[in-house]
């Protein structure tokens, strides 16, 4: 073979492995890039998006940095809470006082850079509790850290103004009044739905859904980060299961049968990856929707669709009932910090029926 035809061949594979480097490179890419509808297009009732993706997305909770100058105390084994359980059956961390550094946590998780948005419904008379909710949350919710409020009201000019530190703020959506506050509370999973696919995705990379009528009282921070956050309910976490008021009509979507269910979750207080929470909001929302399509309004609204969801697709990480207390109940001995708690209100003067 003449020496330029043997050049040739050469520059031809080189090329042609030029091509094949470039091409695993941008499929594998485009797997991150997909578009976020594109990802949960497929969802029949409680799916989940493909494993590969979910792997792809949750590089935040993967890949834990922290800094070699750091010195913090020797964490043990042997030694811990020996009067809580902190690990579910499938392995996620239950999270309670005095099973994690939260400087170790900051340290890991500020180099990430990350955003977390808070919802919060403040409809009708509910615009009372607001402030204090958002004054708490300036000193005790992810402090020193990127978080956006989203508050959703039919009274925007009641909304007060509170001084934010730097890098957090708040953003008012009207949302209409109703005279049924079981719809208002169940609504929320439609709104968040619709915010985190219009404003939220390639912005935030957590969000915590919570309710108004409560106040921040301790920290509440990266600890609480994870795929899917669920907060164990205070008033039934002593019980058993067969106590826990799940919706019980089997021909409801929230049907939680007898003998089934890990915990009773919260309505007031769950949250995670962007993502994770999208799916959780669809879920509840369409399965919301079709059980009204039969006149079933199951017992405890959106929390009861929460709970059934929470059965079939477990929380990555739960969190006490130091996440979501509530004040009119005395504090149990186990719960050595009390960060989040319900305030005393009356139903009464403040709903709407
Ligand atoms: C529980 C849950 C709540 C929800 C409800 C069942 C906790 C602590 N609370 O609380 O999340 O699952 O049961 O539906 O887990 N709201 C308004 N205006 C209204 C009525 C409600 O803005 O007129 C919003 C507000 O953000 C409030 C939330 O909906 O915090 C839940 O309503 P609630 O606090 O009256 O429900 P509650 O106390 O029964």
């Amino acid at each position: 073979m003449p020496p330029l035809n043997g050049k040739i061949v050469t520059v031809v594979l080189f090329i042609a492995v030029l091509l094949g480097v470039l091409y695993c490179y941008i499929s594998q890419s485009y797997r991150v890039v997909l578009s976020f509808e594109e990802r949960f297009k497929a969802s029949d009732k409680e799916a989940r998006p493909p494993q590969e993706v979910v792997v792809t997305l949750s590089r935040h909770e993967l890949h834990l940095v922290s800094q070699d100058y750091l010195r913090y105390k020797q964490p043990s084994i042997v030694q811990g809470r020996t009067d809580v359980v902190t690990v579910t059956p499938w392995l996620a961390p239950v999270v309670w006082e005095g099973t994690f550094n939260p400087g170790l946590l900051d340290t890991i998780y500020r180099p990430k850079n990350i955003t977390v948005a808070v919802t919060v419904f403040a409809v009708g008379k509910y615009i009372m509790f607001l402030k204090n909710f958002l004054e708490t949350a300036e000193q005790h919710f992810f402090v020193g850290f990127r978080v956006h409020f989203y508050v959703f009201t039919d009274r925007p000019n009641e909304v007060p103004q509170i001084k934010m530190a730097a890098g957090r703020q708040v953003t008012v959506m009207s949302v209409p009044s109703s005279n049924r506050w079981q719809e208002i509370s169940a609504r929320r999973m439609e709104i968040i739905q619709t915010l985190i696919e219009q404003k939220l995705e390639n912005y935030c990379d957590y969000i915590f859904c919570l309710d108004v009528d409560s106040k921040f009282h301790g920290r509440w921070g990266t600890e609480s980060l994870g795929g899917l956050v669920a907060v164990i309910h205070p008033g039934y976490y002593r019980d058993e299961r067969s106590r826990f008021p799940y919706e019980r009509r089997p021909a409801s979507r929230a049907y939680v049968a007898h003998g089934e269910g890990d915990f009773y979750y919260c309505g007031g207080a769950f949250g995670g990856l962007l993502q994770e929470v999208h799916l959780l909001a669809r879920t509840c929302r369409e399965n919301f929707e079709a059980d009204a399509k039969v006149g079933i309004e199951a017992a405890w609204q959106e929390e009861s669709h929460l709970n059934r969801y929470m059965w079939i697709n477990k929380p990555s990480k739960v969190l006490s009932p130091e996440y979501l207390w509530q004040d009119f109940k005395s504090r149990n001995s186990e719960v050595q910090i009390i960060r989040f708690s319900g305030v005393v209100k009356n139903y009464a003067d403040i709903r709407p029926n």
